[in-house]
């Protein structure tokens, strides 16, 4: 079986890299010819996991140069979704499936539509992954990918991995809430760690901005009742700060995404969350700040630039 991924970040490098470990035909598309000349120059993934580095020689294309595609995993950024798979859109074959893995929500709706619901699998992982350089992933924490679907049955993917597959995954019956629990993980901790320009354990060790955390958790937690959505099994603010100290030393995705003068995901994020409180009726004034001065902070960087 061969795997095409589309996103060649962190989490794509990881799985293209585990995925050819573990047998499967991988073929990453690229954006443009300097990536793929990049690429060429790495001479594949570079993947190092508790202290082992390993070569793994995956092929790499342009999307207009793309072979049929029979799996899909979808790893952009997840403002990318629509642009991305309208790209390789035409070269699904009849009976593709298509694994979106990326933050926020919303996305994978979107996804869904443009692929077609039957073909969509839905991912939500905890594994903690960086890029030294580009194609060069450093795997630094073990976590788990749980996958599962809305409108199809994802359990057939997950059962193509073989035992040994070398990250953790299973099948998840109930993503939906998976990815309003990571979503509600995000939205605590990854806009205020962009805005104080901090590491993720300064929002616990910090009295101001555990304040200022535990504001955002109990908003989000009358937005979730609201809908039903069954949280974790102690208050938000608990398990937030639990994440928060686990992560201490990271720089979390958002503040790296300021740093390097990329657009973040703050609209799939916290602007995800405004729209369905606005959506009930829920006032959610401290996430409301929190959209708006990311949004600022993003414009700063941008004006920078031009
Ligand atoms: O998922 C994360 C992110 O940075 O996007 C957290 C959990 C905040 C860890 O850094």
């Amino acid at each position: 079986m061969e795997w095409t991924i589309v996103g060649a970040g962190a989490i794509g490098c990881l799985w293209g890299a585990s995925l050819q470990q573990a047998g499967f035909g991988v073929t990453l598309v690229l954006r443009d010819a300097t990536r793929l000349q990049q690429f060429r120059r790495a001479g594949g993934i570079r993947l190092t996991r508790e202290g082992n580095e390993s070569l793994h020689r995956v092929k790499a294309t342009l999307a207009g140069d793309c072979g049929p595609i029979e799996r899909l995993l979808l790893c952009t950024k997840a403002f990318d979704t629509e642009a991305a798979l309208r790209a390789v859109l035409p070269r699904l074959t009849p009976n593709a499936r298509v694994l979106v893995l990326q933050n926020g929500l919303g996305n994978q709706q979107l996804a869904g539509e443009l692929v077609g619901p039957w073909r969509l699998a839905i991912g939500s992982t905890t594994d903690g992954a960086w890029l030294r350089a580009p194609f060069e992933v450093v795997h630094a924490g073990r976590g788990q990918t749980r996958i599962g679907a809305s409108d199809a049955d994802s359990s057939d993917l997950v059962a193509e991995l073989p035992d040994d597959f070398s990250l953790e995954v299973c099948s998840d019956p109930d993503i939906e809430t998976t990815l309003w629990r990571k979503l509600a993980v995000n939205c605590a901790i990854n806009p205020l760690t962009a805005i104080h320009a901090c590491r993720n354990g300064d929002l616990v060790r910090i009295a101001r901005y555990r304040e200022e955390l535990i504001r955002l958790c109990d908003e989000f937690e009358l937005v979730a009742r609201a809908r039903g959505t069954q949280l974790f099994d102690r208050p938000l603010a608990e398990q937030a700060q639990n994440v928060a100290a686990a992560t201490g030393d990271n720089f979390s995705s958002m503040l790296q995404d300021i740093r390097h003068r990329r657009t973040t995901e703050i609209e799939q994020i916290t602007g995800y969350l405004c729209r369905e409180a606005e959506r009930l009726g829920i006032a959610v004034p401290t996430h409301r700040a929190m959209l708006e001065q990311v949004r600022k902070l993003e414009a700063t960087q941008h004006r920078r630039d031009s």
